[in-house]
């Protein structure tokens, strides 16, 4: 998918909220559970169905299918391809956080864009350009590299300085000349978000891939405050705070309402 095309759906759904499939077995409803094959898979459908009016992304985390070995990642390839055939005007990022030497690279790039058809796949910048590189090299798809994330652990190194700069600072600026804003985009946690100012100083067209709203508490009002840019410039992540919305047989409704309150927040910043 192309930036334009992006910011053409985000235009038109007034929403650039991304919803997170994070499948948790000791989470999804009983009667999920026990009606059906394939329990991944049918909650994740109901969910996307649910939600797709409201979204204009789904990231699923590898985590939550591999964890159930075989049939787990048999139910990811599944929901990529649901959402591809049904809603292919959705974004989505296969978040793995991948990186390795180029040789490796090249093959996690396959899996993500060849085999399961992902428009996008989330990076590890650790080990450098040649571990990134690979990543950018299929037309259409996007890289989205780690620059500040989320969670705690974020100050252990991100934020150590380097030459009078904070590590994730050289990340942007070194990783953005080894691709563009139509291949690249960044991860940049919704908890650090007055540090978008001075991210949008290195890098004002890329877009972000902004999670930690929701479960972890990270506020839409200030991401939007200190992130957008003209093109909207963020994709918005929240997972459990959807997903799991309501545990009952009303979990599906209560995931869109949820959806929709985040989407209806959302258009007040879409002119
Ligand atoms: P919730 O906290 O349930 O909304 O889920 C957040 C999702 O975003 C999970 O899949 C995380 O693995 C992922 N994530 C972060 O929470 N923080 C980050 O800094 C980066 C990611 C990510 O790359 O998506």
């Amino acid at each position: 998918m192309t930036k334009k095309e992006l910011i053409e759906q985000i235009k038109t759904k007034k929403s650039f909220l991304c919803v997170g499939l994070d499948p948790d077995l000791n989470k999804i409803p009983q009667h999920i559970k026990n009606n059906f094959e394939d329990v991944i898979f049918e909650f994740n459908k109901q969910i996307i169905d649910a939600t797709a009016a409201y979204c204009v992304s789904y990231k699923p985390n590898h985590a939550f299918y591999e964890a159930y070995g075989l049939k787990g990642y048999n139910s990811l390839e599944k929901t990529i391809k649901y959402i591809k055939e049904k809603y292919p005007k959705h974004f989505v990022i296969s978040d793995a956080k991948r990186g390795d030497i180029g040789n490796t690279s090249t093959m996690y790039a396959k899996a993500a864009f060849e085999d399961l058809n992902a428009d996008a796949i989330t990076i590890a910048p650790y080990m450098g350009k040649d571990s990134v590189e690979p990543f950018l090299q299929f037309k259409g798809k996007w890289g989205i590299v780690l620059a500040l994330t989320s969670n705690p652990g974020a100050f252990d190194f991100q934020t150590l300085k380097i030459n009078d700069a904070e590590l994730y600072k050289h990340v942007l600026k070194t990783t953005s000349t080894w691709g563009n804003d139509e291949n690249m985009m960044y991860v940049v946690g919704a908890t650090k978000a007055e540090m978008l100012t001075d991210i949008r100083k290195i890098i004002p067209n890329h877009f972000l891939l902004v999670p930690g709203v929701g479960a972890q508490g990270g506020s839409l009002e200030e991401v939007c405050k200190y992130g957008l840019n003209n093109d909207i410039g963020l994709l918005i992540n929240s997972s459990r705070a959807i997903l799991y919305a309501d545990a009952s047989e009303n979990f599906a409704k209560a995931a869109e309402a949820e959806a929709k309150k985040v989407q209806q927040e959302m258009s007040n910043y879409i002119k």
